[in-house]
């Protein structure tokens, strides 16, 4: 859809608030940076050594190679291959994190934070080989944050969560030599292989890619779940609401946008704190309302159906409402436009993490050790600024759509009676077709909510049952489709199945590092069905995405035997090479591979016409 900047009516007013108050957004930023750099759109530049920078001209009649001469098939692959390294590092980097603070908890040094979900911690253990008889549950926790940190670094040969793939898989990635090792290593070897002049083979480079995509979702982003839902609780289906209707007209409004949920879950519960809503209250305001924005609104919702105040290109928006008393951020999808943005309004944009800080923030170190004070402190200065609120220049849209989230694979599992035969027999009958995954973000590129909603809407009309993550699934949550009563718009099979468990024809099952999620439950049908994850009738999509982490998905999706369609045009397509490994032979090599395609009903076609084969192939 051209010419739009959005499909969420929300969004669109806000839009319209910002220009006639001559404000600037990432739509505007976009704009100004047309037309983009062509080499960059194509990955055809590098800046790998200080002989360069150097980009290869796709005419060619400009250079061919580099100073050092090597080619756009090395310098695109090398790219792409940085680009995964990035994205790893980010989803890993966050579930290290969480393992160090449930470490903490069980050492006794961390107090704010207790173990929530016991009987996962002793799953988990037990997966790591852990004794769990007559054990306490600190000592559980201590050992297996142990054993999970070593992951990192470990030389055991591939990481644990491996041995949750059924064998054919395994078999596959030790034949092409891409078994995840490490989870660290395999970033620094994707940052030693780009160097100067060590790998300049662009196979080679794309299946070190692949390995280290391996150790994330298989790895840190899947370690990331698991500890969050230790410490923090395994979701439940719970219902909420969503979009920037959420903001209050006349409570102290508080949004936590970033990624790592010990963060967040500290400020939900400071939240709660009645003096702290008295302070509020004295100030005139009717109480608290704390929000959520992109994947840490994700990871409060589904635990304690915190409102969801949109999606990543959303974060601006909000702060243009002028409702806000303080923007609290962490890490990750954090535009560094907002500091000057928050300084138009009365709002603190406030950050937390070491690693994360941003022109005109205010810094407040958030440590675990002192975690709820960190919180208390950080809303008590959002409610001192709430008497700063210039209530003439508030606008706050009415949309507020509201959803059911929380589908962990214990909450899945749950609803299908403990099992997942129910789910194998709506397939085998073809009630459900198949299924997708739908994930990744919003981008300026595609008219925000355009793709994540079109091809939702497609794909569970003709029977796909459609799983989300991350900025996709919030785009659903705003259009109604997180509901059981958007079984209606779903094709006749899938519309019984949901109407029998009493769940939605899209269900959300996370932030991003939850794709791992979707793994474990792809792994976990495979293996019953006694096939590998290439077979079965599911595909995956990223109908917006932009981020690194988002390519490392992609990346790792695939590798794990997935076809998965791309609805923005990756920085690929300056080597034939590249795009054909990644388009046609990843399929023979891996079993899952990529297609990109822009427009989102063409792209639910293809995934259609994808689950149809497998189906075909599987002989139901
Ligand atoms: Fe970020 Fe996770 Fe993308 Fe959204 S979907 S823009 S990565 S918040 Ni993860
Ligand atoms: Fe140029 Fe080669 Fe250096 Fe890249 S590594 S900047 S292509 S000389």
């Amino acid at each position: 859809m051209k010419g739009t900047s959005s499909i969420d009516p929300a969004s669109l007013q806000m839009l319209k608030v910002a220009r006639d108050g001559g404000l600037e957004t990432a739509w505007d930023r976009y704009l100004a940076q047309q037309p983009q750099c062509g080499f960059g759109e194509l990955g055809l530049c590098c800046r790998n050594c200080n002989m360069g920078p150097c980009r290869i001209d796709p005419f060619g009649d400009g250079p061919q190679k580099g100073v050092c001469g090597a080619t756009g098939d090395i310098i695109v692959a090398r790219n792409l291959l940085r680009m995964i390294a990035a994205g790893a590092a980010a989803h890993s980097d966050h579930g290290r994190d969480i393992i160090e603070t449930l470490r903490g908890v069980a050492a006794g040094e961390i107090k704010d934070y207790t173990i929530k979900d016991e009987n996962k911690l002793k799953a988990l253990a037990r997966e790591f080989g852990i004794s769990t008889e007559g054990e306490t549950v600190q000592t559980i926790a201590e050992k297996l944050a142990e054993a999970a940190l070593e992951e990192f670094g470990t030389r055991k040969g591939y990481l644990q969560a491996i041995d949750r793939v059924p064998p054919k898989r395994k078999e596959i990635w030790e034949k092409l030599g891409i078994m995840p090792r490490g989870i660290d290593r395999e970033v620094v070897e994707a940052m030693h292989r780009t160097h100067f002049g060590v790998d300049n083979d662009p196979a080679n480079l794309i299946l070190h890619g692949l390995r280290c995509s391996l150790s994330d979702g298989w790895g840190g982003s899947l370690l990331a779940t698991e500890f969050s839902d230790v410490l923090f609780g395994t979701p439940r289906p719970v219902r909420g609401r969503s979009n920037l209707g959420v903001l209050s007209k006349e409570a102290v409004n508080i949004l936590v946008h970033g990624h790592e949920p010990i963060l967040s879950e500290m400020l939900v519960e400071a939240a709660k704190d009645p003096g702290l809503i008295s302070a509020a209250r004295a100030k005139g305001a009717s109480g608290i309302n704390l929000v959520g924005m992109c994947c840490t609104g994700n990871e409060i919702l589904m635990r304690h159906g915190i409102p969801v105040a949109g999606n990543f290109l959303q974060q601006e928006l909000a702060v243009i409402t002028g409702a806000l008393e303080a923007v609290v951020v962490d890490v990750q999808c954090i535009m560094p436009a907002l500091g000057q943005l928050a300084a138009c309004y009365h709002t603190k944009f406030i950050s937390t993490s070491p690693k994360a800080k941003f022109p005109g923030a205010i810094h407040i170190p958030f440590d675990e050790h002192n975690a709820l004070e960190t919180a208390r402190e950080i809303i008590r200065q959002a409610i001192e600024n709430y008497p700063n609120r210039d209530k003439n220049r508030v606008f706050i849209p009415e949309e507020a759509t509201a959803y059911v989230a929380g589908f962990s694979v214990e909450a899945i599992l749950s609803a299908l009676g403990g099992t997942l035969i129910p789910l194998i027999e709506a397939v085998k009958n073809k009630k459900i077709r198949g299924i997708a995954a739908l994930v990744g973000c919003n981008n300026p590129k595609v008219t925000q909510d355009y793709n994540h909603v079109n091809m939702a809407k497609a794909l569970i009309a003709r029977d796909v049952l459609v799983v989300e993550t991350g900025c996709a699934a919030i785009a659903s949550a705003k259009a109604g489709l997180l509901l059981p009563e958007a079984a209606e718009l779903a094709g006749a099979g899938l519309a019984e199945v949901c109407r029998a468990l009493g769940v939605p024809p899209v269900l959300h099952m996370g932030s991003c590092v939850d794709i791992s999620r979707i793994l474990t439950v792809a792994a976990a049908l495979a293996r019953e069905l006694g096939v590998d994850i290439a077979d079965l009738p599911v595909a995956g999509s990223a109908p917006e995405w932009m981020s690194e982490k988002a390519v490392s998905i992609g990346a790792y999706v695939v590798a794990s035997g997935i076809f998965t369609v791309l609805g923005t045009v990756p920085p690929v397509l300056g080597s034939n090479v590249v795009a054909d490994l990644l388009t046609k032979q990843a399929k023979d090599l891996v079993g899952g591979y990529f297609a990109v395609e822009t427009d989102p009903f063409k792209a639910a076609e293809l995934i259609i016409a994808h689950i149809d084969e497998k189906r075909a192939a599987l002989g139901i």
